[in-house]
């Protein structure tokens, strides 16, 4: 058996009737040394009151919302034998505070306790999750241990909304911030969704310089521009660009116009890209693939559906033609035409948007030469097609005019390397210079 013995409220400065805003040990709690007890908040800083002496929590004697001054009695400890009073005893059991930003220097300077924990400080981030922006970190209303647990989490405070009296962060509005961060849809492969850290977003009163008028987003832009965000700062992309020689295959494609009009079909690049497309991703299953939830395997798919971003006046969507290697050109053709004619009515079914394996966007038939396409998660990579045009291309010693096509891979790093990446392109524009190369 230890001795029992009353803890008091330490010298606290000038300070009285401060308010107890956290108690932090409960009767039967086992404390360490230096191990906080109660947080105090006067108007100019948040501190910590730390145990004195190892030993066992007997009972309680202030609750929060209690005003106290120094010497009033936090709570009766079973001190053990062995127990060396701790730097807090030594040190008249001195309260480790925190700057409550620029109300911090005044507390400072009546404690200016050796044995204080400066928890406003950096110390090492855990699993660097979210960079802290120190400024608002430092102004955030929260409590020393509080604070401890953000950094050791990571967690930016000033990112952090306070459920406590005046709007004071407490602890279970971190572990809320963490879990509803990573409930967020992660990018396949590990990416947590915590906030990013970034400055707020300005807001500014453009009509200050001039006429403005407000346009709202189109509901498919609402639903498709944070899919579109979500991939874009959470995978890394690469984007390859290259140019295809398709001069035989644009003659080729004429020579079939009539054939394929007499079917009702109007034939465009699409399906030879498409079908060329499937021929290089059989030869590279990497690019034909998904991270798995754990980022640490590719998850390699048997099947070759691909995505076509189709412009709609709503918005874009992305519908799926399904196993494109088993159907010929004309066919796809066909299919291309419905499914961009149903998307632009808006009568595309969710699952006809599902199960793609890659995605094309084509930007041929408007214009412009080269763009970053953003990856249709949790697909790896995306083509982006642009329009072709004749250029002069050094061949057997002279400039001979080409059709060329300008093509964009951007692809996920994390997957695929760049060699990975320039091998694929390269195998794609020898496959669509050559298109007999999709019998091989
Ligand atoms: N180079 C030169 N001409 C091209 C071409 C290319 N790469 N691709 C298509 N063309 C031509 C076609 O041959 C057609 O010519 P004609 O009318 O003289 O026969 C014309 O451009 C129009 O083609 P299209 O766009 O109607 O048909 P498509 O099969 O090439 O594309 C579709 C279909 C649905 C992909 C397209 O209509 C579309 O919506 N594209 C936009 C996709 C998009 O918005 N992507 C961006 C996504 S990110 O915001």
């Amino acid at each position: 058996m230890g001795s029992l013995r009353d803890i008091l409220v330490p010298d606290i400065g000038d300070f009285k009737d401060i308010s107890v805003i956290e108690v932090l040990v409960k009767a039967g709690d086992t404390v360490k040394a230096e191990d906080s007890l109660i947080t105090l908040e006067s108007d100019k800083a948040t501190m910590e009151v730390p145990a004195p002496f190892a030993g066992v929590v007997k009972e309680l004697k202030i609750k929060p919302g209690d005003k106290v001054s120094e010497g009033a009695a936090i709570l009766s400890l079973e001190i053990s034998e062995d127990s060396a009073p701790g730097p807090a005893a030594v040190a008249a059991q001195k309260p480790a505070q925190t700057a409550a930003a620029a109300k911090a220097p005044a507390m400072q300077a009546t404690t200016p306790a050796p044995t204080q924990t400066q928890t406003a400080a950096p110390i090492p981030q855990a699993p660097a999750t979210a960079a802290i922006n120190e400024e608002g970190f430092a102004r955030a209303h929260a409590s020393p241990s509080v604070r401890r647990f953000a950094r050791e989490l990571g967690v930016d405070l000033a990112s952090v909304k306070g459920s406590g009296p005046k709007q004071r962060i407490l602890q279970e509005d971190i572990t809320g911030f963490v879990k509803a961060a990573l409930a967020q849809p992660s990018a396949g492969g590990g990416g947590s969704g915590l906030a990013l850290g970034l400055p707020a977003w300005p807001v500014v009163d453009f009509a200050k310089f001039g006429p403005v008028e407000n346009l709202p987003l189109s509901r498919i832009k609402k639903i498709s521009g944070p899919a579109l965000h979500r991939n874009w700062v959470s995978i890394p992309h690469v984007t390859q660009n290259d140019e295809a020689d398709i001069t035989e295959l644009e003659a080729f494609r004429k020579s079939m116009a009539d054939e394929a009009q007499k079917q009702g079909v109007k034939l465009t690049p699409l399906a030879f890209i498409m079908k060329a497309l499937v021929a290089a991703l059989k030869l590279h299953p990497e690019f034909n693939a998904s991270l798995a939830p754990a980022g640490d395997a590719l998850i390699l798919k048997r099947y070759y559906h691909i995505g076509v971003a189709v412009d709609t006046p709503g918005g874009l969507m992305v519908p799926v033609v399904r196993d494109v290697d088993q159907k010929g050109i004309l066919q796809l053709a066909k299919e291309l035409a419905e499914i961009s004619a149903r998307a632009r009515e808006g009568k595309l079914g969710p699952a006809e948007m599902q199960g793609g394996t890659f995605s094309i966007s084509s930007l041929g038939g408007i214009g412009g030469a080269h763009f970053t396409p953003i990856i249709n998660a949790p697909e790896i990579a995306i083509l982006g097609v642009s329009k072709s045009s004749m250029k002069p291309v050094w061949k057997n010693e002279q400039f001979v005019p080409r059709l060329m096509m300008p093509l964009s891979l951007s692809y996920d790093h994390r997957a695929v390397d760049g060699a990975q990446g320039a091998r694929f392109i390269t195998q794609l524009t020898a496959i669509l210079s050559d298109i007999r190369r999709v019998l091989l």
